[in-house]
């Protein structure tokens, strides 16, 4: 990384877009597990802004195919306002989740920003699923399994249309990495919007270096890069802290070399963490690995110079 960027932490404490309750806990075990003095150790200027407000978690059933449709829709609005002015500030936004859902506001705000300043956008969605349904494919009405198939038009306006502009973003500028949950309408969208999956078994076979080569191809100094970094990523021996666990994830060296790979790139301008579940962790384990893995993405190295 040329110039150690200006961090901004925005935290986004909900579980609306999730099936099982706790994601709203995770921004604080992100604090409690030092990602400030981590991010700092890199040479990041950091700023936490605290959390943002949004709706309760009303608990309810899914109405044509959406759980909470009106409050994942209100946290996704502060979500993007709040991403898109660090942005114009020239600072790097790290929203801390809070469930997947909030991707949407998050994403959208950097593809604005991206159309403002005439950058290229590039998504890297690192992820146990695909996050592809809508509300007549899904199983369980959770707008978390949902964001990347709004963020690319398919969903209600509301939130389809978040960042003005629509859609708000192209299927082409996302590549997603370990992938092993796909429902069956949501793999039948996958393929015919011929989303760039690079599942476990492509890793398993082709291996994580050469994966994040293909995922990073093509990135000029042009491109802001987002990193999408849904927890349940991680295989769940070494992160079990989230709702909904997938065997059969990267290991915690894969991981690292994923992350080490995009800091190479130089290129990191906004992230998300989402997912992270205290209430299911072991002494708040996952977030410290998660921390361990975002210090990596910014840079830091055993014995490589800075
Ligand atoms: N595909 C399932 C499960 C799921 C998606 N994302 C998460 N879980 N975290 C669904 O509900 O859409
Ligand atoms: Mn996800
Ligand atoms: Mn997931």
């Amino acid at each position: 990384m040329s110039s150690a960027p200006r961090v901004s932490l925005i935290g986004a404490p909900t579980d609306v877009g999730a099936g099982v309750r706790g994601a709203s806990m995770g921004p604080e075990a992100l604090r409690v597990a030092q990602l400030q003095p981590a991010l700092e150790a890199q040479g990041c200027d950091v700023i936490d802004r605290g959390n943002l407000s949004g709706p309760p978690n009303p608990w309810q059933p899914p109405v044509n195919g959406y759980r909470h449709l009106d409050e994942v829709v209100a946290w996704n609005q502060v979500v993007h306002e709040a991403v898109h002015a660090e942005l114009q500030q020239g600072r790097l936004p790290l929203l801390l989740g809070g469930d997947h859902c909030l991707g949407i506001g998050s994403i959208s705000a950097v593809a604005r920003y991206c159309r403002e300043t005439g950058k290229k956008l590039r998504v890297l969605w690192l992820d146990a699923h695909a996050d592809f349904n809508t509300n007549t494919l899904t199983p369980t009405g959770n707008v978390h399994g949902m964001p990347v198939a709004v963020l690319c038009g398919h969903g209600p306006q509301a939130l389809t249309h978040l960042g003005g502009h629509h859609p708000a973003i192209k299927p082409q500028m996302v590549r997603q990495i370990g992938i092993r949950s796909v429902d069956a309408g949501e793999k039948r969208l996958v393929h015919a919007e011929n989303l760039e999956v690079f599942d476990m078994r492509y890793i398993d076979e082709m291996g994580m270096r050469h994966t994040m080569e293909m995922a990073l191809a093509l990135l000029d100094a042009q491109t802001h890069l987002h990193v999408s970094f849904d927890v349940d990523f991680l295989d769940a021996e070494v992160a079990p802290g989230v709702g909904t666990t997938v065997r059969g994830g990267p290991t915690y060296r894969e991981a690292q070399l994923c992350m080490e790979m995009i800091a190479d790139t130089g290129r990191l301008g906004s992230l998300d963490v989402v997912e992270l579940n205290p209430a299911l962790d072991v002494r708040n384990q996952t977030a410290e690995v998660a921390v361990d893995l975002i210090a990596s993405l910014f840079g830091k190295s055993t014995l490589m110079r800075r």
